[in-house]
C-alpha cells in the first residue's frame, strides 16, 4: 500500500517518542509500507550536530527536521520524526510546510514526574544539578499541543499499544 506524510510526535524527554516511533516503522514495514525515522537525537549527530538547545536552535533544528521530512515524502515515503519540539509557533512552522492533511501532530503525553522517574539517560538528574542547562520541562518550557491530531496517554499505554493508535488513525485517514 502506499501512504506518505509526516507523523510528528513531540513530548518531553523519556516521553517514549523514539520508541514509540521505531515501533511504528516496523509495523508498518510488516504491511509494506516504506517510512523512515527521522529521531531529534539521531539528527543532532550529523545534520543538526551544530545546534544546541537555546529557543533559535531548537526552532532551526525543527525547521531542518521538517524540511527534511519533506524531501522523503516527495520520494514518497511516510515520515516519522520524533523530536521534543518544545514551542507550538515551531510545530505550526513546520505543518505549514506540508500540504493539508499531510501533518499527523501526535502528543507524546506523559507527566514529567514519570519521564523524571524513568530518566534512561540520567539527564534529568543532572539537569537538575544544573548540569545540563535549558533542559525542557524542569529549566525550559514545554507548551504542549492545544489541538494534537492524537493524543497519546504514553505512561499508561505500551509502546505497542501506542503505535498501534497512530497506524490505526493512518488506516482510517487515508489522505496521509
Ligand atoms: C531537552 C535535551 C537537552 C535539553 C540534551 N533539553 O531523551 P532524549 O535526550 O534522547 O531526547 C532529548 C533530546 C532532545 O533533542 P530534540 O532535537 O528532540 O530537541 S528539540 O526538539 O527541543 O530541539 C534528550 C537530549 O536531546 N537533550 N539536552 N537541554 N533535551
Amino acid at each position: 500500500g502506499h501512504m506518505s506524510g509526516v507523523v510528528w510526535i513531540t513530548g518531553l524527554s523519556g516521553s517514549g517518542k523514539s520508541s514509540i516511533a521505531n515501533e511504528l516503522n516496523t509495523m508498518l514495514y510488516e504491511r509494506q509500507i516504506h517510512s523512515v525515522v527521522l529521531d531529534g537525537d539521531n539528527l543532532r549527530l550529523g545534520l543538526n550536530k551544530d545546534l544546541g538547545f537555546s529557543s533559535e536552535d531548537r526552532r532551526e533544528n525543527v525547521r531542518r527536521t521538517a524540511e527534511a521530512a519533506k524531501l522523503f515524502v516527495q520520494s514518497g515515503a511516510l515520515v516519522i520524526v520524533a523530536l521534543v519540539s518544545p514551542i507550538e509557533a515551531d510545530r505550526a512552522m513546520a505543518k505549514a510546510m506540508f500540504e493539508e492533511g499531510e501533518f499527523v501532530e501526535v502528543y507524546a503525553d506523559c507527566p514529567i514526574a514519570v519521564c523524571e522517574q524513568r530518566d534512561p539517560k540520567g539527564l534529568y538528574k543532572k539537569a537538575r544539578a544544573q548540569e545540563i542547562p535549558h533542559f525542557t520541562g524542569i529549566t525550559a518550557p514545554y507548551e504542549p499541543p492545544s489541538n494534537p491530531d492524537i493524543r497519546l496517554s504514553s505512561d499508561l499505554l505500551s509502546i505497542k499499544q501506542a503505535a498501534g493508535t497512530i497506524m490505526y488513525y493512518l488506516f482510517e485517514n487515508t489522505s496521509v
